[in-house]
């Protein structure tokens, strides 16, 4: 059995297998060991549904997306190639597309909460209620991102999506934001992208008669536009030393993308709004300890919550 069926089982509460052996002494159970994959399946179960306006500026792709990891060219060089490409703009993409719709994701995990970050990164901020398309004035910046964490209990208490916005921390629970399966549903505002969980009932466009064109963003490809999950340990954080990539550091660990406005590395936007850390981050570059230590930051209000880490690399390579 896979590890990861093994954990869920654990996460569900479900009872314990009939033994033959069950009135003798048994070992203490050792915590299962979690491989990359089982990582991504989690990823994969609450992947988000992401609608937009189908306009290229608003897909969430590579950071690397233009061939290299230099942060200072990436607006440029995908406003010549979508200049470049006109056909590519009105055709759905093919397999291995360049800008193929892309998110990073990053598990944490403990025996009683799995800590999902899902980190969407622009080439191009074209600024609130735009979409400019190549050709027209731009505004904006270079480079943008934006992201969500879900928090999932043990048991049957309901999971928590927070969203972590231009500074503004949004905290649904399961009940509150539209799922879809186990998956919740958010949209990405053109331009700007502005990240909002859409609430339980919520109707979407593609419901509504006079419905402007959406694009719909699936990890898993059962309709509308598939993307691909990228793990933000194999990938970004292995360039976070990077000063072509990043423009502010803490201590050795890039924080801010370079340009005008940078983004927030994934593990330098927080999922809490608390007083220390805003304070924090406010007053110069930080890391987000509700990224790396979210069993800390995050395990409130009462409920049983394990600090202990079955899987959290960041507590070894900070
Ligand atoms: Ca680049």
């Amino acid at each position: 059995m896979a590890a990861s069926r093994i954990f869920f089982g654990l996460l569900c509460g479900n009872p314990p297998q009939h033994s033959d052996a069950q009135d003798m002494p048994t070992p203490k159970a050792s915590p299962p060991v979690l491989t990359p994959q089982d990582l991504e399946a989690f990823a994969r179960k609450y992947a988000p549904i992401l609608l937009t306006e189908g306009k290229r500026y608003n897909i969430p792709t590579r950071a690397d997306a233009d061939g290299d990891w230099d942060a200072s060219n990436n607006a440029s060089n995908y406003d010549k190639f979508l200049a470049g490409a006109r056909e590519f703009i009105q055709k759905p993409y093919e397999k291995d597309a360049p800008y193929f719709p892309t998110l990073y994701y990053e598990a944490i995990v403990t025996s009683t909460h799995l800590f999902i970050t899902y980190y969407l990164f622009f080439p191009h901020d074209a600024g609130d209620y735009h979409t400019f398309e190549p050709g027209d004035p731009r505004g904006g910046h270079n480079n943008d991102a934006t992201s969500l964490m879900v928090v999932v209990p043990r048991s049957e208490k309901p999971f928590r999506v927070i969203t972590q916005d231009h500074g503004r921390i949004t905290s649904m629970s399961q009940t509150e934001i539209r799922l879809h399966g186990d998956r919740p549903v958010l949209e990405i505002s053109s331009g700007n992208h502005a990240l909002r969980g859409l609430k339980n009932g919520e109707k979407i466009r593609e419901e509504e008669p006079e419905a402007r064109r959406q694009i719909f963003l699936y990890a898993h490809g059962e309709k509308g536009q598939e993307y691909k999950l990228l793990r933000v340990h194999e990938t970004l954080w292995l360039q976070r030393k990077n000063g072509d990539l990043f423009g502010g550091f803490d201590g050795e660990t890039g924080v801010q993308f370079k340009g005008d406005h940078g983004p927030w590395a994934p593990w330098a936007r927080p999922f809490t709004d608390s007083v220390p850390g805003m304070i924090g981050f406010a007053l110069g570059w930080r890391l987000a300890e509700s990224f790396f230590d979210p069993a800390n930051v995050l395990c409130l209000s009462g409920e049983e919550c394990s600090k202990g880490y079955l899987k959290n690399p960041y507590t070894q390579d900070r």
